[in-house]
C-alpha cells in the first residue's frame, strides 16, 4: 500500500442541492474508502468542495433574479451543511470563488501558455444578438450529431454522453432568448489534446486495462478512438477565472478547466491551516491519487485534467478513477429541472438519525457497473430486513442475554465445537474479504460481505440457541456468548465505513478499546473474558409503511 492518499470526489456544481445521485455515485463510495483507509492506519486527506464558475452558475442567477454570488453562497452552504450533516468526512471543503483557488488556476494557466502549451484559435461562435453574449456550454441548446437527442448542451449531450462542441449541434438555440443564434468570430486559447494522445494511450490503455473499471476504461478508448482534438479552455463569459495573459479581456477560464483544479487549490487551503506541505499530497511519487467521479465527468478526469497535469510536469496523475454509473428513482431518471429526487437535505429532516440506512442503501445498490434504481420500497425492505432483521437482531440479542445471564461480564469460554470454531474463523476471515473488495473498488460487494457475518452470527445464535440451555449447560452457554460477543466487537470495527454511526454506538455499547482496529480482527481476541460490557443502544428500528407512502406521495406531488 502507498505512503500516502489524495482522494477526491467531484466538486459540485453550486446551481443546486445534492441528491442521492450523486450520493450513490461519488460521496458515499468516496466516503466508505476514505474511512476504510484512515481505520487502516494510513495517511489521507479526503478533498471536496463547491465547483462555482460555469454557464450553469450564471443561468441559474438569471432564472432566480439574484446574483451569480448570491446563488453561490446559497448552495454551497446548502450542500455543505447537507455533506455535515450526513457524515461524509471531507478533510476539507473548499470553494472555487475563493483566492487561492482562482490564483493557484491561474497559475497553471500561465505556465501552460509559456511553456507554449496551448494554441489560439479565432473562429466564428455562436453568438445571441439579443442578449450581446456569446453562446457556449449550456447557453446552447440543440440536436446532438451522435444520438439526436433534441435538448443537448453546448457542452455535452446528456443523452448519450458525448462530448460536444456549442457549433457541432444541430439546430442551436440560445438558452438565453430562445433565438437562432448567429456567428460571430472569437480567439480562445486551446489545449491540444491531441499531443497527449500517445501519452494517455500507453498510460491508461495499457497501463491500467486490468486495474481500471471497465466503463472508465470504454470511455477513454472510445475518446482515442475517435482521435483527441484541440479543446478550448477559455470562453467569452464575466463570470468565472479572468484569463491572466494578454487578450485576455473579457474572457475567462472555461469551467473544466478551472475545476479539477480546485482540488489543488483546496489541499492548499488545508495545509496552510494544518501546518502540512501540500506537495505531498501532489507531488511525491508515493502518493495515490484517486478521483471519485460519476459517468458523465470521465473524460474530464481521465483526459483533459491528466493532459493539464502532465502539461505542469511534476504532479502525480491518478491511480485511479473509480467512475460509477447513474442512479434513478422509481425507474426513472433523477432531474433537477423536474425535481424528480430525492434531495440529501430533505431527507436528513425527514429521517435526521437515519444517515446509516440511506448509505447502507445506497451502498448495497450502488450503480457501480450499471445504472441502478432506488425505491422507497427497496430502502424499506432493506431496512427492515437486513439493518434491523439481521445486524440489529443479531446484536440486541447478545446485548441483551449478555446483561440477562452475566450482568455484562464476558464470560469465559469452554471448549469449542466445530461450529464455534468456523464462526470464529469466519469473523478473522471478514477483514482480508471486505478490505480486497473495497481496495478493487467494489464497495456493493464488501458491504454485502459485512453484513454476511452479521448474518453468520444471527445463525450461529439462532441455531445454538443458548436461551434453552441457560438452564441445564451453563458451560456451553458461557462458550457461545463469548464466541457471539467477538462477532459483534468484529462487526463494531468492520462496519464503521459503511455504517458509521451503528459502528459508533456498538464500540460504545461495547466499552471497545479504541486501541482495536481492522487487523485486530484477524489478530486478537476483541473482547477478553471479565471485560465489561456498556450500555445498550437502539441501533437501527422499524420503517413504517407510512413514512415510506409519505416520500412516495411527495415524489408523486412534485413531479
Ligand atoms: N461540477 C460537474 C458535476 O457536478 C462538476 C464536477 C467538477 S469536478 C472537478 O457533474
Ligand atoms: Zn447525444
Amino acid at each position: 500500500m502507498s505512503k500516502r492518499y489524495t482522494i477526491t470526489a467531484a466538486l459540485p456544481y453550486t446551481n443546486g442541492p445534492i441528491h442521492i445521485g450523486h450520493m450513490a455515485g461519488v460521496y458515499v463510495p468516496a466516503d466508505i474508502y476514505a474511512r476504510y483507509l484512515r481505520l487502516r492506519g494510513k495517511e489521507v486527506l479526503f478533498i471536496c468542495g463547491s465547483d462555482e464558475h460555469g454557464v450553469a452558475i450564471s443561468m441559474k442567477a438569471k432564472k432566480e433574479g439574484i446574483t451569480p454570488k448570491q446563488v453561490i453562497d446559497k448552495y454551497h452552504n446548502i450542500i455543505h451543511n447537507a455533506f455535515n450533516d450526513f457524515g461524509i468526512t471531507f478533510d476539507y471543503y473548499g470553494r472555487t470563488s475563493s483566492e487561492v483557488h482562482h490564483k493557484t488556476a491561474q497559475a497553471f494557466f500561465k505556465t501552460i501558455h509559456e511553456q507554449d502549451g496551448f494554441e489560439t484559435q479565432t473562429t466564428e461562435q455562436l453568438y445571441d444578438a439579443k442578449e450581446d453574449q456569446f453562446l457556449a456550454d449550456r447557453y446552447v441548446v440543440g440536436t446532438c450529431p451522435k444520438c439526436s437527442h433534441d435538448e443537448a448542451y453546448g457542452d455535452q449531450c446528456e443523452a448519450c454522453g458525448s462530448s460536444l462542441n456549442a457549433t457541432d449541434l444541430i439546430h442551436p438555440k440560445s438558452a438565453l432568448s430562445g433565438e437562432t443564434p448567429s456567428l460571430k468570430t472569437t480567439t480562445h486559447w486551446y489545449l491540444p489534446l491531441n499531443r497527449y494522445e500517445t501519452f494517455l494511450r500507453s498510460w491508461i490503455l495499457e497501463g491500467h486495462q486490468n486495474d481500471w473499471k471497465p466503463n472508465v476504461l470504454g470511455q477513454v478508448k472510445s475518446w482515442l478512438d475517435d482521435g483527441l482534438r484541440p479543446r478550448a479552455v477559455t470562453r467569452d463569459l464575466s463570470w468565472g477565472i479572468p484569463v491572466p495573459v494578454e487578450g485576455g479581456e473579457n474572457k475567462v477560464l472555461y469551467v473544466w478547466f478551472d475545476a479539477p483544479i480546485g482540488y489543488i487549490s483546496a489541499t492548499k487551503e488545508w495545509a496552510a491551516k494544518e501546518g502540512k506541505d501540500w506537495k505531498s499530497f501532489w507531488q511525491d511519487e508515493q502518493t495515490e491519487l484517486v478521483h471519485f467521479i460519476g459517468k458523465d465527468n470521465i473524460v474530464f478526469h481521465c483526459i483533459i485534467f491528466p493532459a493539464v497535469l502532465k502539461a505542469m510536469g511534476n504532479y502525480v496523475l491518478p491511480k485511479n478513477v473509480p467512475a460509477n454509473e447513474f442512479l434513478n428513482l422509481e425507474g426513472q431518471k433523477l432531474s433537477t429541472s423536474k425535481n424528480w429526487a430525492v434531495w440529501l437535505h430533505e431527507y436528513l429532516d425527514d429521517f435526521p438519525e437515519k444517515q446509516d440506512v440511506l448509505r447502507y442503501v445506497l451502498t448495497a445498490n450502488a450503480p457501480e457497473t450499471k445504472d441502478n434504481d432506488f425505491t422507497w420500497n427497496d430502502f424499506q425492505h432493506r431496512n427492515n430486513s437486513e439493518l434491523v432483521a439481521i445486524f440489529g437482531n443479531f446484536v440486541n440479542r447478545v446485548v441483551v442475554l449478555m446483561r440477562k445471564y452475566y450482568d455484562n461480564v464476558v464470560p469465559q469460554p469452554n471448549a469449542l465445537t466445530e461450529t464455534d470454531e468456523e464462526t470464529l474463523q469466519t469473523l478473522k476471515d471478514a477483514p482480508e474479504k471486505i478490505a480486497a473488495l473495497i481496495e478493487q473498488y467494489k464497495f456493493r460487494a464488501a458491504s454485502q460481505e459485512m453484513m454476511q457475518l452479521a448474518r453468520v452470527g444471527n445463525k450461529y445464535l439462532a441455531d445454538e440457541e443458548p436461551w434453552k440451555l441457560n438452564k441445564t449447560n451453563p458451560e456451553r452457554v458461557a462458550t457461545i456468548m463469548n464466541v457471539a460477543t467477538q462477532v459483534v466487537a468484529g462487526l463494531a470495527i468492520l462496519s464503521e465505513p459503511f455504517l458509521p454511526n451503528a459502528s459508533k454506538k456498538l464500540r460504545n455499547m461495547l466499552l471497545l478499546d479504541t486501541s482495536l482496529g481492522w487487523e485486530s480482527v484477524v489478530n486478537e481476541v476483541l473482547v477478553k473474558p471479565a471485560h465489561e460490557l456498556g450500555e445498550a443502544q437502539l441501533l437501527f428500528e422499524k420503517i413504517e409503511d407510512e413514512a415510506i407512502a409519505f416520500q412516495q406521495q411527495k415524489l408523486a406531488g412534485t413531479s
